[in-house]
């Protein structure tokens, strides 16, 4: 078959298997790229598969319309393709049953978070689209976007906007509860969400905030929950597998590692899925599984794409296949991420730390270091201050934790002279402009870094008052600037070792 031959994915494709009866929305999702289509829909389509359910996805895509459009042209499928070196499998989620552009139509929006049969409002956005300050925590009320949407209740554009003027619907019209859920990778992500939730409702005229005040506390729930799936960039190189391998075309193939897991608090006020059937953990212990994940995976990962990014490496495999950046990575996740975390009972830290390290060698994923490397601002808020915080409670030093914030800084706000090579300028970041107008009038990196974590209090307003972690990421800055990224992973190293032992006080959860 020459390429011009073959035909477009859709519902006729042979092995494309029909339900008996497709379900009707119960889900509207926010945030339609890649992360969820291989994680929550996946979970959704099993839960179907064995029980049935009006659990319908309306994706709602934020700005772009590429995917709503090539989900239309695709009868609303699209491929997942499972990538190892050992070889590639495929699955086709039928779950999605609308998708559409909030910034096209943010009416439809707000209708379809208020429609009552609505149950759930799920959320992947990243970390940065939750609209908040990385500083306090709380909503950034600086944020045009945000300004705009209390401003003008019919078009909201945020996600947090959007969120609240459907709640505000279903209170008018209905009064029929609803969970909002988030899939994002902040710590304690429900709480986080509805207090964001909250703050932006507290702020409209007053009998309008008390009514939204008490829908959003009597009848919307915010459980946790802890998601996790290495899922890179679609690229040409996932098209023209798919159709050589499955004789179809998808213009939107989404690959993922193996490795799926997904941890749930166990509080939707509306009923769910069975996502147990896709393997989805319902847990009491879900803080614990962030903690560790956000810390030991995102944490741990952060490190591997700056230190790589800065050494040329193009992809994660690359750089951890570096033996001083791996022994880098052991040490920050073993000694300085392990000690604040409440390890859930049953898991196996030993084991939990091998598998992290054979999924971030997954050499046929081809993550990239400057995927991981993207939004550092409201990333490394998430992953830094609090282990760091306590280990400098305790009198030692968090000389990768340091290195980490340094790493970072030299890719997206290089001192002036200093070229951090193009996989550190393919970074993106909400606070390159800011960061590198702070970098090109600083004299050294002592003056960088007391500037954004001192009077930025980047990494939030604790960690701003601690002179000696800002002084310590100053000079790795400094390290790097002169002698290179591997200088000054040696010097952290050599450091480190010679810092007294953690104590190990791990929390661990009594089984
Ligand atoms: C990564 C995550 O981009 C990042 O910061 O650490 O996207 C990571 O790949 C996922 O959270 C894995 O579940």
């Amino acid at each position: 078959m020459t390429s011009a031959s073959i035909p477009p994915l859709s519902a006729a494709t042979p092995g494309i298997l029909r339900r008996p009866a497709a379900p009707a929305a119960g889900i509207v999702h926010l945030g339609l790229g890649n992360f969820h289509r291989a994680h929550q829909a996946v979970y959704t389509d099993a839960a179907i598969a064995a029980h049935g359910g009006d659990w319908g996805i309306i994706g709602v895509a934020s700005r772009s319309s590429a995917i709503p459009d090539a989900m239309h042209a695709q009868d609303m499928l699209y491929t997942v393709v499972e990538i190892s070196p050992e070889g590639s499998q495929f699955s086709v989620p039928r779950v999605h049953t609308d998708a559409f552009t909030a910034a096209a139509d943010p009416v439809r929006v707000v209708k379809a978070i208020g429609n009552a049969g609505t149950r759930i409002v799920s959320l992947t956005v990243t970390e940065n689209g939750y609209n908040y300050t990385p500083a306090t925590g709380s909503l950034n009320l600086q944020d045009p976007a945000i300004r705009h949407d209390l401003a003008h209740p019919g078009s909201p554009q945020t996600p947090i906007g959007q969120i609240v003027r459907g709640l505000q619907h279903r209170s008018r019209t209905h009064a029929e509860p609803v969970t909002v859920l988030s899939c994002d990778n902040l710590a304690e992500n429900g709480h986080h969400t509805k207090r964001l939730v909250r703050e932006f409702a507290s702020l409209l005229p007053p009998a309008e905030a008390a009514e939204a005040l008490a829908f959003v506390d009597t009848l919307t729930s915010f459980p946790s929950s802890m998601v996790d799936r290495i899922v890179p960039a679609t690229t040409e190189h996932y098209r023209r597998l798919v159709a050589s391998q499955r004789g179809y075309k998808d213009r939107i193939p989404v690959p993922a590692e193996p490795f799926t897991m997904w941890i749930v608090e166990d509080n939707f006020i509306a009923g769910r899925p069975t996502w147990e059937a896709g393997g989805a953990v319902f847990s009491s212990e879900v803080g614990g599984y962030e903690q560790l994940k956000v810390r030991l995976l995102n944490g741990t990962h952060s490190l591997i794409a700056y230190l790589g990014a800065l050494t040329g490496a193009v992809t994660i495999p690359e750089s951890v296949s570096h033996p001083a950046i791996e022994l880098a990575a052991r040490s920050v996740l073993r000694n300085e991420y392990l000690p604040s975390v409440s390890v859930p009972s049953g898991v196996d830290v030993d084991a939990y730390e091998e598998q992290l390290f054979s999924r971030w060698r997954n050499t046929a994923l081809g993550h990239r270091t400057s995927q991981v490397g993207s939004d550092g601002s409201v990333k490394l808020r998430q992953r830094i201050p609090l282990p760091a915080l306590q280990m400098l409670g305790d009198g030692r030093m968090p000389q990768l934790l340091a290195l980490t914030t340094a790493a970072y800084l030299a890719c997206i706000a290089p001192l002036p002279g200093f070229d951090p090579g193009p996989q550190a300028h393919a970074v993106e970041d909400p606070a390159r402009g800011l960061l590198a107008g702070l970098a090109s009038g600083s004299r050294s990196g002592g003056d960088l870094a007391s500037k954004v974590l001192g009077d930025h209090h980047l990494l939030g307003e604790e960690l701003a008052e601690r002179d000696d972690f800002i002084l310590r990421t100053g000079e790795f800055i400094d390290i790097i600037h002169s002698a290179g990224p591997l200088s000054a992973l040696a010097e952290a190293r050599t450091a480190a070792s010679l810092t007294p032992a953690p104590s190990l006080q791990t929390t661990r959860s009594t089984p």
